[in-house]
């Protein structure tokens, strides 16, 4: 298999907005290959001036295993152009078919380069927020193998960050809410993160290390989402609320 050729396809899908078949129906791949075409098509985002902000993990949660039908924890790369303002407006044209989540985001006091334990995380992570991720799948249908997800850095495309709060003692049991134009369409506690959501930021510095990517000082991580993902709509307000760390919007036109 052409590993560059297939990095480009979707590099170019996601700045076209247009979906392309999966690879998986005509290739078969590992999930090695999979992560190595991951970041050949980074590397294409950097050349246009693009960086990397920090990492995410998908699949943390049983409820977005089952609405896509896989079953493993994967990670991306996330980059400075996904990032988007709290309140900002979207404009839903540069996407393909977007869904949003309701998560939760971390930032690093510290490089992390190794597995860290649960009680090793305020040695290395200086605070939490609630955030909304919109993932856009390049796959037509937005649906894919494991591995072909994981080729199209688990469909990441936007992040919105609240505001930090330093870490409490713990972040079970938080309600946790994905509304469009004040009408909650998601909720779920945010223990459906793997039990415990500060359990991502130990399974991050684990693939991290795992895959060679740096996680330096000041990079984010996102947890994961919570719930199902949920289709967003033009011409309306996406928030995502979390119990004790407050809410996070952007509007779409
Ligand atoms: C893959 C991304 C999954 C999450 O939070 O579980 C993800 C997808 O569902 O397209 O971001
Ligand atoms: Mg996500």
């Amino acid at each position: 298999m052409n590993k560059q050729a297939i990095a480009q396809l979707l590099d170019q899908a996601a700045m076209n907005a247009e979906a392309v078949e999966q690879i998986s129906g005509t290739q078969s791949f590992t999930e090695n290959q999979a992560y190595e075409i991951q970041a050949l098509a980074m590397e294409e985002r950097y050349k246009r001036g693009d960086h990397f902000v920090g990492l995410k993990l998908g699949f943390t949660s049983f409820a977005k295993m089952e609405q896509m039908g896989v079953h493993d924890m994967i990670w991306g790369r996330l980059t400075k152009n996904m990032w988007i303002e709290n309140g900002a407006t979207i404009d839903l044209n540069s996407f393909i078919h977007p869904r949003a989540e309701p998560e939760i985001a971390f930032k690093l006091k510290k490089d992390l380069d190794r597995e860290i334990s649960l009680e090793e995380i305020p040695e290395y992570i200086e605070s939490c927020c609630v955030a909304i991720e919109i993932i856009d799948s390049r796959y037509k249908n937005f649906k894919f193998s494991l591995e072909d997800v994981i080729a199209d850095n688990c469909s990441s495309t936007g992040f919105v960050l609240g505001d930090w709060h330093p870490l409490p003692a713990s972040l079970n049991n938080l309600q946790m809410s994905l509304s469009f134009d004040g009408e909650i369409v998601e909720s779920d506690s945010s223990n459906a993160i793997l039990d415990n959501p500060y359990l991502s930021v130990c399974n991050a510095s684990r693939l991290g290390a795992k895959y060679g990517q740096p996680f330096p000082k000041g990079s984010v991580l996102l947890a994961g989402a919570a719930t199902p993902a949920v289709f967003i709509k033009t011409n309306s307000t996406i928030t995502a609320t979390v119990e004790s760390l407050g809410s996070v919007s952007c509007l779409t036109n």
